[in-house]
């Protein structure tokens, strides 16, 4: 039985004896763990240490790196690489995938991240966080070219996101549902306190950077303008918006009280094929999103079947809410 309050090394413990967790596993989620408490740490002591603000160096996707993205990126390569299971590393913040193994074994583990999400939102104090997902892989796997760590979504084992909000929070799935852990100052302990996760099928509130109206396609602003009318539409409810423009912060309060996050490819961001990242962002968030019983979905096709051409792929997201992803859907198929 999960009881509230245990401790995260409690809960591994547990799914170890029941769900046949590997202890190697245990062992990377822990570090994993401990990971980003120690970024919690240094996103809260950033403007004292003068880490607020770019570090001179832009990322793969051509983004100005904030220095936190890097110490981030750092503590997350720091903290893998003591697990003699992980073959390869795929960071948001570095280009090449960094490999740990020459020859690898099936049952090693690939982990993507993205270290710091959000870090626009440092200089202005609102929430953050580090997104990761952990692929087993099932043969060994040719090191000498990245083109191996292109592996779907479902073959996820497990995936997980930190908040570095008003409290610090670590939420997890190993594919039995999704838990969610908050970090206790004094013990410096993660413990349960989100027990089963599980997204409302319907909701009225939606996410959505709605400046970006004139650039999206016409599924996208039907269901937007549908939200938007309110008891008179075609809806006959009234909504509510909310954008954090911080994916862990928006995904999080969607698991807490449902809702639906929407980043669509549209004209501005067409020639990469969207804005979020593949197998560190949308991939993740997916699974654990599926696993509290919402969906996501790219508008036209379930998220987690996507085959990943390049390890910075970018896709259309839409998550959250099972009924509001399936009325999205629907605008799209009818188009
Ligand atoms: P940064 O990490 O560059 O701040 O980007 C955050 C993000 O990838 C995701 O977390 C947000 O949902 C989205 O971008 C916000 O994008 P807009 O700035 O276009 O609203």
């Amino acid at each position: 039985m999960l009881e509230t309050n245990m401790t995260f090394r409690q809960f591994l413990l547990h799914d170890y004896r029941h769900e046949g967790l590997e202890k190697d596993l245990v062992f990377l989620l822990e570090d994993i763990a401990t990971a980003c408490a120690i970024i919690s740490n240094h996103v809260r002591d950033g403007a004292f240490k003068g880490n607020l603000g770019v570090a001179g160096s832009t990322n793969v996707q051509g983004e100005d790196q904030k220095q936190l993205d890097v110490i981030a990126d750092e503590e997350f390569i720091r903290h893998c690489s003591n697990c003699s299971r992980v073959a390869a590393l795929v960071s948001e913040e570095v280009d090449e995938v960094h490999w740990l193994k020459k020859e690898t074994k099936a049952g090693d583990y690939i982990v993507y991240f993205d270290p710091l999400d959000g870090s626009s939102n440092l200089d202005v104090n609102l929430s953050v966080g580090s997104i990761f997902s952990i692929v087993q892989i099932a043969e060994p796997i040719d090191t000498s070219t990245d083109a191996s760590v292109l592996i779907k979504g479902s073959e996820q084992i497990c995936a997980g996101y930190s908040v570095y909000g008003p409290s610090t929070s670590l939420v997890i799935t190993t594919g039995h549902g999704v838990n969610g852990f908050t970090h206790q100052q004094g013990t410096g302990e993660f413990r349960l306190t989100f027990k089963d996760m599980t997204i409302p099928e319907t909701t009225k509130e939606f996410a959505i950077n709605a400046s970006r109206y004139r650039l999206w396609e016409e599924p996208i602003r039907a269901y937007f303008d549908e939200c938007l009318a309110g008891v008179e539409g075609p809806r006959a409810s009234n909504t509510n918006m909310r954008w954090t423009a911080s994916m862990v912060a928006d995904i999080h309060r969607i698991l807490t009280r449902g809702g639906v996050f929407l980043y669509p490819q549209d004209e501005g961001n067409r020639a990469t094929g969207g804005k979020l990242r593949l197998m560190y962002e949308a991939n993740p968030m997916g699974f654990i999103v599926e696993q509290a019983g919402g969906s996501a979905s790219t508008g036209t096709q379930r998220i987690l079947d996507v085959t990943p051409t390049s390890h910075h792929q970018r896709v259309p997201v839409i998550m959250g809410s099972k009924d509001e992803v399936a009325r999205i859907d629907a605008f799209h198929t009818k188009s």
